[in-house]
């Protein structure tokens, strides 16, 4: 006799081409398969889809710990492809006190110190993507507005200048890719990154940050002994590793879905408070990071079944996010639903420190489109850029009909 329940095997790979383009298939066999399984092609790992299991991983990380990376690599066995992240890549209790330093400089208090720039700009960008769309016929949802935006907008918050910011975009490409297998994706974003890496340590120095931007308030905050000055440009590279990539894309993904849903569009178009939950919808229904690992720190379980040490656990959080267990019609986007447990931005201790900026952006872009544009028009096929852990449009051709 054996009670003790039995892990299903799948022989799937979550970084083959087609499931980084359609990954939807692959979370339901997930899910439905139990609610954590082992993945053939990858052993030592297991993954989980359902939200239940995903949300549980997520808040218990002292069993589930981040220090052994949150990608596929396992640092306890291999070392990390560059000097760990002080925040993402650790425990309590150095990520505690890293944490308290960068949850202070993107609280939402401090949001509302940019909220009126972050607009201007976003009302300035809709004007140029309509003037385009008038004169034209089409523009490139991606290249016109979804990235344009975030690169402007917040390395000008954290106090960069404004020569080399493409340099970000090449960067976070990397990062993502990081946290998959050492695939052809990863090789082609490592032969880009060259002289990147030097170019980002380089701008994370306190001398290359504006007095009085986020960068430059690390180093405040290293003056007032709560970080080390050895820590503070490791803090400004966490700043430029997840501030940008993963907001364009959160954007992009937003801007294909209200495309997509003219219905839930008009809806919009006529209720401009609804942006912000129009943002938060798409985030649940196209989740910008679609995984992040975690490995656990001894033997244990998830949902009743053994867990050994030193395993690393793939979180699916788009597939949790459209978990039917959780979510009513999960494949709907519905502006009117309100996602709130959504694990987009991951959940408990380490969930999204920038996540009052990210929803900022979201909000004050949605609110500008829906003000100045009547009508969304899909003009063509999108394209994808895959990657390892972002789900990420290359090309979205759009017309704006203007109101
Ligand atoms: C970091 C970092 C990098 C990528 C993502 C992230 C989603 C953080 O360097 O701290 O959070």
């Amino acid at each position: 006799m054996n009670d003790t329940p039995q892990i299903p095997e799948l022989d799937i790979d979550p970084y083959a081409a087609e499931n980084l383009i359609d990954p939807y298939a692959m979370h339901e066999r997930i899910r439905e398969a139990g609610p954590v399984v082992r993945l053939t092609p990858y052993a030592g790992l297991v993954a989980c889809a359902r939200h239940e299991q995903v949300h549980a991983v997520l808040n218990d990380h002292a069993t589930f710990i981040s220090s052994a990376g949150v990608g596929l690599t396992n640092f306890n066995l291999e070392p990390p492809f560059r000097p760990k992240s002080l925040i993402l890549e650790a425990d309590p209790p150095l990520h505690t006190q890293t944490r308290a330093v960068l949850s202070r400089i993107l609280s939402p208090k401090a949001v509302t110190q940019i909220r009126a720039a972050f607009t201007a700009e976003a009302e300035a960008l809709i004007d140029r993507c309509l003037e385009k769309s008038t004169r034209e016929g089409v523009i490139d949802g991606i290249h016109d507005l979804a990235q344009p935006y975030p690169l402007k907008v917040f390395p000008d918050a954290v106090g960069l200048g404004n020569d080399g910011r493409e340099n970000l975009l090449v960067y976070g490409d990397m990062i993502f890719n990081s946290m998959g297998p050492r695939n052809e994706l990863l090789a082609r974003s490592a032969a880009r990154v060259g002289p990147v890496t030097a170019w980002i340590m380089e701008h994370c120095q306190r001398a290359n940050l504006r007095p009085g931007g986020f960068g430059d308030q690390i180093y405040q905050a290293a003056d007032a002994g709560e970080i080390s000055h050895e820590q503070a440009p490791m803090l400004v590279r966490s700043f430029l590793s997840a501030g940008v990539d993963t907001t364009i894309n959160g954007l992009g993904n937003a801007l294909f879905a209200l495309a997509h849903h003219p219905a839930e569009y008009a809806k919009l178009h006529a209720d401009l408070t609804l942006a912000r939950p129009a943002f938060e919808e798409a985030l649940r229904w196209e989740s910008t990071a679609q995984t992040f690992f975690r490995t656990a720190a001894r033997n244990c379980t998830i949902a009743g079944i053994a867990v050994p040490e030193n395993t690393k656990v793939l979180c699916l959080l788009g597939a949790a996010n459209r978990d039917p267990r959780k979510w009513p019609e999960p494949e709907r986007y519905d502006i009117h639903r309100r996602p709130s447990g959504h694990v987009a931005l991951g959940s408990g201790i380490h969930g999204c420190v920038g996540q009052a900026v990210a929803r900022l952006e979201g909000e004050v872009v949605l609110t500008a489109l829906a003000k100045r544009v009547q009508r969304i028009e899909v003009m063509g096929a999108h394209t994808r850029r895959l990657n390892n852990t972002l789900r990420a449009l290359d090309t979205l051709p759009l017309r704006f009909i203007p109101a």
